[in-house]
């Protein structure tokens, strides 16, 4: 089944240039691009984002770095989107991702690790609606 997931781009990536790179990969994986944003989240939006992360001891760092610069939102759709996105950008912590995974290539440590991907369809949901609206996805 098609399945739509967000995947956003982290201003480590985005300020190291490599955004490009990263969204090529995407595409020649055999993501469709639905839609694609580029802004610099507020204080206020980057901790609803991470919501579920709040009583976690990075939490605050957390913040910080994602207000830090231009963070690029997209949506992506293909067949089991969302595991397969998730297994293609690798672990959370680079230095434990798959060799040729987007986090083990252009991430650099646990916090600055390139790309957030949505973990389950009920996040995806939320988090494509944080970002778009229904008549911004093609
Ligand atoms: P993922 O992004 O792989 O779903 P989560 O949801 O566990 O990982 O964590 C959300 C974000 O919080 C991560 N992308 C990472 O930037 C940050 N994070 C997670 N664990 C840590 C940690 N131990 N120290 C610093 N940042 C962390």
């Amino acid at each position: 089944m098609k399945e739509k997931t967000l995947l956003m781009v982290k201003p480590d990536a985005t300020g190291n240039g490599n955004t490009g790179a990263i969204i090529r990969r995407l595409e020649m994986e055999g993501f469709r691009l639905l839609g694609l944003r580029s802004l610099k989240l507020a204080r206020a939006e980057a901790e609803a984002f991470y919501g579920v992360h709040k009583d976690r001891p990075f939490f605050p760092d957390l913040v910080d770095y994602i207000t830090s610069g231009m963070v690029v939102p997209m949506v992506l759709e293909r067949e089991n989107a969302i595991l397969s996105l998730r297994e293609f950008i690798g672990a959370t912590n680079p230095a434990e991702a798959r060799e040729g995974s987007i986090r083990k290539d252009f991430g650099a440590d646990i916090q600055h690790n390139a790309v957030h991907s949505s973990d389950a369809p009920e996040t995806a949901v939320r988090e494509i609606g944080f970002f778009f609206t229904e008549k911004d996805l093609v």
